[in-house]
C-alpha cells in the first residue's frame, strides 16, 4: 500500500507537461474544423479559419500584408506551385487552417500549463478555455461580417452559439486528455501503479482526431458537392447572354501566335483570380437588389432582372491585370465582358448636380471609387454582369461588377452591392494600403516563347519564331520591337488585337544562330510612346522594365 501511495505521488510529479497540451491542442483542432466544415456546408453557418484570416487580412497593416503577399508569391514561383493566383489563394486557405491549428496548439499549451500548477477541476479549466477561445473567434467572425455583408450565412446568434459550443466540446475533451494521462492506474499483472503509456495515448488520440476529420471532409464535399448542383443562375441572364456573337473578331487576322504563346482569349477557368477573402461571397441573384443612394433624387433598389431587362448589353473584350502582377507573370488575362454601358445608367437615376464620384461598395467589404466624368468621357465603362457569354461566376464576382479600360484591377471591385454618389473623393481599399491611386496600367511587353520546335527554313537560313504579348491598357500597341544579345531594336509582326483594350499577341522572325542568346522585348503605345524600361517592382504602381529571356539553343534542337 505504501508503495503504490508514493507511486502515485511519483506518477502526479508526471503530470503531462505544456508540450503535450500544445500537442493534443492542435490535433483536436483538426476534427473541430472538419465540424465547422460540415456547418458551413449544411446551413452556412461560419468557417473559423477562413473568417480568422480574412479579418487578418484587413486589421494587419498593408505594408505587412503586401510582404505576406510577395513572400507567397516567391514561392509559387521558386516551387512552380502552377497558375499563381489559384496557387496563392489555396496557400492562403492552408494558411488560416494553420494559424488556427497553431492557436488550438498554443491554447492548449496554456492550459496544460495552467492545469500543472492547479490541478483541481482540469475540466472546468479546460472548458472554459476553449469557451474564451469559442469567444473570440466569434468576435472576429462578427468582426469579419459587418466589415462585409456576405449574404446567405446563417444569423449571428446560431454562428455564436455554434463557434462557443464547438469550442468548449474541445476543451472539454482536451480537459478528458489531460486527465487521462495525469491519472494513474493500477496494473494488475505486475500489482503496481502505472502512468499510462503516452505514445500509445497520443497514437490513440490522433486515430480518433484524423477519423473524425477525414468523415467531416467527406460529409462536408459531398453537401458542398450537392450545393453546387443547386444553385441555378437567374434564366432572363442566360437568354441575353446567349444573343452574343460567337465569332472572335480577328479570326481573319493574318498574324498567327507563335506555338507556345499563352492563348490569346483566356480560357474562364484558367481567368487569374485576386480576392480579398478566402473565398468569393455567396449572393443569391434573386433577392439581390443594387442599392444607389447619397446625392441621387430618390434612392433606388434594383434587381437583377430589371438591370437586364431595361438595358440593351453591350460587349467587349477586355485584358485586364492585376497590379501585383510582375513583368512576365501570370496575373493578367483576357475575356470578353458584358454588361450595360456605365453613362447610360446614370442618365437615368438621377444624380443631383453637386455629384461628382461614385463609391462602388463590394459585399466582401471592398471599396473604390470612380469620377464621374471619366465614366461620361469614357463610354466603355461598364456595368458588367457576364463574362465569356456566361452570368459572372461566384469567384468573378457575381451579379454585377465594373470594367473601367486603362485601370489595373483593384481599381474594378467586384460583387458590388450599393453604389454611394458622393461629391467628394476618397481611398479605395488597396489605395488605403499605399497603393497607386490612379492605378493606370503600365505598358509591358513580355516574350512567352522562342519556339525552337517551330523553326523554319527560307533561303538556305533557318528563323526561329519568338512571340508573346504586349500591354498598355487602353493606350494601344503601335509597335513592338525584339533586340538579340544587345544587338538593334527590330519590329515585331503585331496580330490585329481582339480590341483595343486587349494584349496585342506578336512575332518576330529570328535568324537562328546556335548558342547562349539573350532576347529582348519592348512596345511603343498607339501614340507611340515607348514602355517605361525603367526596372520597378509592383508596388506602388505595377511592374516595369524590359523582359529579357536568356536560353541556350543548340543546332540539334531546331
Ligand atoms: N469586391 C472586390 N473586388 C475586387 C477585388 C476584391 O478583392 N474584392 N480584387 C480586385 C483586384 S486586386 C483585381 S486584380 C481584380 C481581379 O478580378 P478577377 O479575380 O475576377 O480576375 O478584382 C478586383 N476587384
Ligand atoms: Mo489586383
Amino acid at each position: 500500500m505504501v508503495d503504490a501511495y508514493s507511486a502515485v505521488n511519483e506518477a502526479e510529479k508526471k503530470r503531462p507537461s505544456w508540450w503535450l497540451g500544445a500537442v493534443i491542442g492542435g490535433l483536436l483542432t483538426a476534427p473541430l474544423m472538419a465540424v465547422l466544415f460540415v456547418g458551413e456546408q449544411a446551413a452556412d453557418l461560419p468557417f473559423v479559419p477562413f473568417d480568422f484570416f480574412d479579418w487578418l487580412a484587413r486589421v494587419l497593416p498593408g505594408d505587412v500584408i503586401r510582404f505576406g503577399i510577395n513572400v507567397i508569391v516567391d514561392m509559387i514561383e521558386t516551387f512552380n506551385l502552377g497558375e499563381t493566383s489559384s496557387a496563392a489563394k489555396t496557400l492562403e486557405q492552408i494558411q488560416g487552417i494553420l494559424f488556427v491549428v497553431g492557436i488550438g496548439a498554443g491554447v492548449g499549451a496554456l492550459i496544460f500549463m495552467a492545469l500543472k500548477r492547479w490541478p483541481d477541476a482540469p475540466y472546468r479549466t479546460a472548458m472554459l478555455g476553449g469557451f474564451g477561445l469559442g469567444v473570440a473567434f466569434a468576435l472576429i467572425h462578427g468582426a469579419v461580417r459587418s466589415a462585409s455583408e456576405f449574404v446567405a450565412q446563417a444569423g449571428a446568434l446560431p454562428s455564436v452559439v455554434w463557434i462557443v459550443a464547438l469550442y468548449s466540446v474541445w476543451g472539454l475533451a482536451l480537459a478528458w486528455a489531460y486527465r487521462t494521462l495525469s491519472e494513474p492506474y493500477f496494473d494488475e499483472s505486475a500489482n503496481s501503479v502505472k502512468q499510462i503509456n503516452r505514445r500509445q495515448f497520443l497514437v490513440q488520440v490522433s486515430g480518433m482526431a484524423a477519423s473524425v476529420t477525414v468523415i467531416g471532409l467527406g460529409a462536408g464535399t459531398l453537401l458542398n458537392l450537392y450545393r453546387q448542383g443547386s444553385t441555378r443562375p437567374l434564366e432572363t441572364q442566360e437568354t441575353i447572354v446567349a444573343d452574343l456573337p460567337q465569332d472572335l473578331p480577328n479570326a481573319d487576322a493574318a498574324v498567327q501566335p507563335v506555338p507556345g504563346t499563352r492563348p490569346e482569349y483566356t480560357p474562364l477557368d484558367e481567368h487569374y483570380r485576386i480576392d480579398i477573402s478566402a473565398r468569393p461571397p455567396n449572393i443569391n441573384g434573386e433577392t439581390y437588389r443594387l442599392r444607389v443612394d447619397g446625392l441621387v433624387e430618390t434612392p433606388l433598389e434594383i434587381s437583377l432582372p430589371e438591370l437586364l431587362e431595361n438595358y440593351q448589353p453591350e460587349d467587349r473584350f477586355v485584358t485586364m491585370s492585376c497590379i501585383s502582377n510582375r513583368i512576365a507573370g501570370d496575373l493578367i488575362s483576357t475575356t470578353r465582358w458584358t454588361g450595360i454601358p456605365f453613362h447610360v445608367l446614370l442618365d437615368d437615376w438621377g444624380l443631383t448636380d453637386d455629384a461628382t464620384h461614385l463609391r462602388l461598395i463590394s459585399a466582401d467589404g471592398f471599396d473604390e471609387w470612380v469620377e464621374i466624368d471619366l465614366i461620361r468621357r469614357d463610354p466603355r465603362v461598364m456595368l458588367c454582369y457576364a463574362w465569356d457569354g456566361k452570368p459572372l461566376t461566384a469567384r468573378h464576382g457575381f451579379p454585377l461588377r465594373i470594367h473601367i479600360p486603362d485601370l489595373y484591377g483593384m481599381k474594378q471591385p467586384k460583387w458590388i452591392t450599393e453604389i454611394e454618389v458622393t461629391d467628394s473623393w476618397g481611398e479605395g481599399y488597396w489605395v488605403a494600403r499605399r497603393w497607386d491611386a490612379a492605378a493606370r496600367v503600365q505598358p509591358v511587353s513580355v516574350i512567352d516563347t522562342v519556339a525552337v520546335n517551330a523553326a523554319e527554313e527560307h533561303d538556305g537560313q533557318i528563323y526561329v519564331p519568338v512571340g508573346g504579348i504586349a500591354y498598355s491598357g487602353a493606350k494601344g500597341i503601335s509597335r513592338v520591337q525584339v533586340s538579340v544579345n544587345d544587338g538593334e531594336w527590330q519590329d515585331a509582326q503585331l496580330r490585329d488585337p481582339l480590341s483595343d483594350t486587349t494584349w496585342v499577341l506578336w512575332r518576330f522572325m529570328w535568324p537562328f544562330t546556335a548558342g547562349q542568346h539573350r532576347f529582348q522585348v519592348r512596345c511603343y503605345t498607339a501614340e507611340g510612346n515607348l514602355q517605361p524600361t525603367e526596372v520597378r517592382g509592383v508596388f506602388p504602381s505595377g511592374a516595369t522594365g524590359v523582359h529579357t529571356v536568356t536560353t541556350q539553343v543548340d543546332e540539334d534542337m531546331v
